[in-house]
C-alpha cells in the first residue's frame, strides 16, 4: 500500500479524504461524516496536512496580558462561572485609574498587545470604553488594543444611542485595533436559546463582525463545544463563519472554546475528553479552509493539550498572559494562574516539533527564535 486512501475502508471518508488532500473545500455532510466516522489518526494526517499547507512548520504567539474590566453583567448565561452580582464578594468593577494602573504595570516590558474583555456592565457606555481606549493609547501608542466581544459591542453602542456602524467608527478613531472573537458560542437559535436566551443574537454577532471589517477592523472568531451542542450545530456554526470570510476576509483566526464545568448552573452535562478536543481541533482546520489560523487557548484546555493540538491543525497557541485573566480558572480550568514565560512557550512549540515564531496582533511575525 502506498497511498493513504490505501488505509481508509470507510468508502465516503476516502473520497472526502482525497478532496482535503486536493486542497478541496468539504461540504457539511462531508464535515459531519469527518466528525462521527473518522478516527484520530486520520484526522491528525488531515488537518496536519491543511495546517502545513496554510502555515509551514511555525506556531505562533504574542506577549500580552489581558484587562477585565467587569464581571457585573447584565445576562445570565448558564455557562458562565465568571459573572457575579454587585452584592457578591467575588464582584469586580475596575475604576479608569485601576485599568490604567494595570496598563502601567507593564510599562518596560515587551508586550505587545492587551486584550480587554469581561461582562456586560449596565452602566459603561461608549464614552466610558473610548476614553478608556484612549487614555491607553496616549500612555503606549504602540500597544495593540484588541477589545470588547461583540456581546459587549451591542450594549455599548446601542445605549449611547448609535448604529453599530458608528459606534465602531467611534471606537477605531479612539485606538481599537482589533475585537477579539467572544460570544459568539453556539449560532444554531434553538441551543443558543437554551444556553445564553438573552445574549445578542447570531444574526446580530455575524453583522457586527461583518461591519467591523469593512471598517477594517479586524476579528476573531470563537465557538463554544462541549455542552448541550451536537456535531450538526458545530459544522453549522463553522458554515455560517465560513460564509462570512468568504465575503470579508476579516476574520484572523478561529478559537475552538472548549465547555468547563465548575460553578456554573450547566454543570451536570460535565466535560468532553481530550480525545474530543483533538477532533474538534482537526474538523475545524479542515473546515474551515479560508481562515488562516486556528487557536489553542492554553488557559482554557491546558499547556499540555495545547502543545498536542499543534499536530491536529493548530498553529496558535495565542499568547503569554501574564496571569490577567480569570474567565477560566473562575470555570474550573487546569491553569489556575495563567502564565508562560517567552522561553516557556518556545520550548513548549519545540517539543511539539514545530518552530516558534512570535506574531503580532494580525498576525505579522514580528520574531523567530533561533536556537
Ligand atoms: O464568549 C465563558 C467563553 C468567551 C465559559 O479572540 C467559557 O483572541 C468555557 O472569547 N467554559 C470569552 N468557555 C473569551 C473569548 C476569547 C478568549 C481567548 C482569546 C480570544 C480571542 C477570545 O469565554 C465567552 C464564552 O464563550 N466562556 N464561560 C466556560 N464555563
Ligand atoms: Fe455575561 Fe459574558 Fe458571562 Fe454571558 S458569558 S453572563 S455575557 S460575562
Amino acid at each position: 500500500m502506498e497511498n493513504l486512501s490505501d488505509y481508509i475502508t470507510d468508502h465516503e471518508l476516502k473520497i472526502i479524504s482525497g478532496k482535503i488532500l486536493a486542497g478541496e473545500r468539504i461540504s457539511p455532510a462531508e464535515g459531519l461524516v469527518l466528525y462521527t466516522r473518522a478516527d484520530l489518526a486520520l484526522l491528525g494526517v488531515l488537518a496536519g496536512t491543511v495546517r502545513r499547507r496554510l502555515n509551514g512548520n511555525l506556531a505562533c504567539f504574542n506577549r500580552n496580558f489581558h484587562i477585565e474590566p467587569t464581571n457585573k453583567c447584565i445576562y445570565n448565561c448558564r455557562f458562565c462561572s465568571y459573572h457575579k452580582p454587585a452584592s457578591d464578594p467575588g464582584c469586580w468593577d475596575y475604576s479608569m485609574e485601576e485599568m490604567l494602573g494595570i496598563v502601567r504595570g507593564f510599562d518596560g516590558r515587551e508586550v505587545t498587545e492587551v486584550h480587554i474583555v469581561g461582562g456586560v456592565h449596565p452602566a459603561r457606555d461608549l464614552h466610558f470604553y473610548g476614553n478608556l481606549i484612549q487614555k491607553i493609547k496616549e500612555h503606549r501608542p504602540g500597544l495593540h488594543i484588541k477589545a470588547f466581544s461583540a456581546i459587549e459591542l451591542d450594549y455599548m453602542i446601542r445605549s449611547s444611542g448609535f448604529s453599530i456602524r458608528e459606534g465602531l467608527e467611534i471606537l477605531k478613531n479612539f485606538g481599537l485595533g482589533s475585537i477579539p472573537g467572544g460570544g459568539a458560542e453556539i449560532f444554531d437559535e434553538e441551543i443558543r436559546n437554551r444556553i445564553c436566551p438573552e445574549k445578542t443574537s447570531s444574526a446580530l454577532w455575524l453583522e457586527i463582525h461583518e461591519t467591523a471589517h469593512q471598517l477594517g477592523i479586524q476579528s476573531n472568531a470563537t465557538m463554544l463545544y462541549g455542552h448541550i451542542e451536537s456535531y450538526a450545530h458545530r459544522i453549522d456554526h463553522m458554515e455560517r463563519l465560513r460564509a462570512l470570510q468568504d465575503k470579508t476576509r476579516g476574520f484572523n483566526a478561529f478559537i475552538p472554546l472548549k465547555y468547563r464545568k465548575a460553578n456554573n448552573p450547566m454543570s451536570g452535562t460535565g466535560e468532553v475528553s481530550i480525545i474530543e478536543d483533538l477532533r474538534n481541533y482537526a474538523v475545524s482546520r479542515i473546515y474551515l479552509d479560508n481562515f488562516s489560523h486556528l487557536k489553542a487557548y492554553w488557559p482554557m484546555i491546558g499547556k499540555e493539550t495545547a502543545q498536542i493540538s499543534l499536530s491536529f491543525g493548530a498553529d496558535d497557541l495565542d499568547g503569554t498572559i501574564d496571569d490577567t485573566t480569570r474567565i477560566y480558572s473562575m470555570a474550573g480550568a487546569g491553569e489556575q494562574n495563567p502564565v508562560m514565560t517567552t522561553d516557556e512557550i518556545c520550548r513548549l512549540i519545540r517539543e511539539a516539533g514545530f518552530e516558534p515564531v512570535e506574531r503580532d496582533s494580525v498576525y505579522n511575525f514580528i520574531n523567530t527564535f533561533a536556537l
